[in-house]
């Protein structure tokens, strides 16, 4: 436990991971180009959002275990984990990897052990060794070679919300670019998570964390696809679902107003720039899933077209329930397209942000309590199912028009009447 551990990228899976690391007992140094989040960190707070994860950053920077910086130190073990976005046309984007790649650099010694833990395209992992090694020509990844290094990929697979127990429970995929370099990692990893630690290459554990993405996006398509057929034949996808479910091999997922995260609604899309021929089912899902928000906002249009100076309130923003983060979130991108319908103000309620994102901000949006929203609406949409949204009374949506993409106001049986629906 004595080895030191350098992770650059301080988000949402780089922080608790350092968090976890330092509270098992590493000397870990974080690295990150955000200096507001730098200087929390050192004081003990933290820049996202993620249950009880303040409370250990807190712990562990007072003990001395974590420390934060925007520069790289020599380490034992080096940990990217940055985001891997994609461009405008759908090819990813490596910036971040390589710019982290090229900040530990000249601080890599023969011995270390470098790991990539951000979603990567295939391939990702040898072009970080290529990267080093063009740099330090005194640095080798022969066995036994006495200035070799160890580099592997070692994808994160926590879910936001449950990012610390998952961290230590959750089996892990270890792909080193040769056999010693997946033993090594494996060991790190053993070492702190209880789960199982799975070897394999470099590539097929890139792979592998696409595919989980990827499964998932295409299941959740399937369940948006019924929910818009649903609605064109006028039946309650919610009881279709949860029917079909009660089959011993059907396990359908919840439809929603489209799919967001930084991750399952981009993964999918590094196998589609792979194998773009191949990846027919992958690319149509990845549609399906991106069409959704468009299918919303036209439920709105058609509320609103019968009534005279509607009022419009929105029921979350972040790209999932329970959760503070707004990114690729198919509500943020609904809210401000409904926005535009109307000249009055829109209500927006979410209780987990105190201020709306800055393109939020210029439009007639209002940030307000769920309550207030309520009290102003004709028409409440629903967007995210945050608990905090499942305490709502029947009394409060009275004579107002429902548009209700989650489905929560009807399982939980309040009696609401629906009189318009985007399941
Ligand atoms: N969603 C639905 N219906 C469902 C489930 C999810 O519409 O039945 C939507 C959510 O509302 C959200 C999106 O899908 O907009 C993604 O949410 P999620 O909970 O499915 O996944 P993420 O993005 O929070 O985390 C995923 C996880 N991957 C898998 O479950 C295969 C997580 O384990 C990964 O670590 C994470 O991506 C990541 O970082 O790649």
């Amino acid at each position: 436990m004595n080895k030191k551990i350098c992770i650059v990228g301080l988000g949402y899976i780089g922080l608790p991971t350092a968090a976890v690391l330092a509270d098992k007992g590493f000397l870990v140094h974080g690295v990150d180009v955000n200096e507001v989040a730098i200087n929390l960190i050192n004081n003990g707070e933290v820049h996202i959002y993620e249950p009880d994860l303040e409370k250990v950053v807190k712990k562990v920077v007072t003990a001395g275990k974590l420390s934060a910086d925007i520069e790289p130190i020599k380490a034992d073990v080096y940990i990217l984990a940055v985001p891997t976005p994609f461009k405008e046309n759908h090819k990813p984007d490596l910036a971040y990897v390589e710019s982290a790649t090229k900040s530990i650099i000249p601080y890599i010694e023969p011995g270390n052990l470098i790991i990539l833990e951000s979603t990567s395209p295939i391939g990702t992992t040898e072009k970080i060794v290529e990267l080093i090694l063009n740099e330090r020509t005194d640095l080798s990844i022969d066995e036994n070679s006495s200035s070799q290094i160890y580099v592997s990929h070692c994808p994160e697979r926590v879910l936001p919300g449950k990012i610390l127990k998952e961290l230590i429970e959750n089996d892990r995929i270890v792909g080193g670019i040769n056999k010693m370099s997946t033993q090594k990692t494996a060991e790190f990893y053993e070492s702190f998570v209880d789960g199982k630690v799975l070897q394999t290459t470099a590539k097929t554990a890139e792979l592998s964390k696409l595919t989980e993405n990827s499964y998932r996006d295409v299941n959740i398509a399937f369940a948006n696809e019924l929910s818009m057929i649903c609605d064109d034949l006028d039946i309650d996808v919610w009881e279709l679902i949860k029917l079909a479910n009660h089959h011993p091999r059907v396990n359908i997922l919840q439809p929603g107003p489209g799919v967001g995260g930084h991750c399952i609604a981009v993964d999918p899309w590094f196998i589609v720039d792979a194998a773009p021929e191949r990846a027919q089912l992958i690319y149509t899902a990845r549609n399906v899933n991106d069409t959704k928000p468009q299918f919303v906002i036209e439920k709105v249009e058609e509320a609103i077209s019968n009534i005279i100076n509607p009022t419009i309130a929105c029921l979350g923003l972040s790209f999932k329930a329970n959760i503070d983060d707004l990114r690729e979130s198919p509500a943020v991108e609904i809210v401000s397209k409904v926005a535009s319908l109307t000249k009055n103000m829109v209500y927006v309620s979410e209780p987990h942000i105190n201020e709306l994102p800055l393109d939020l901000q210029k439009l007639n949006i209002k940030l307000s309590s769920t309550e207030d929203a309520l009290r102003h609406a004709d028409v409440v949409l629903l967007l995210v199912e945050h608990d905090y949204f499942k305490l709502i009374d029947s009394i409060s949506l009275e004579n107002k028009v429902v548009i209700d993409t989650k489905g929560i106001f009807q399982i939980n049986n309040k009696g609401i009447e629906i009189t318009s629906k985007a399941k």
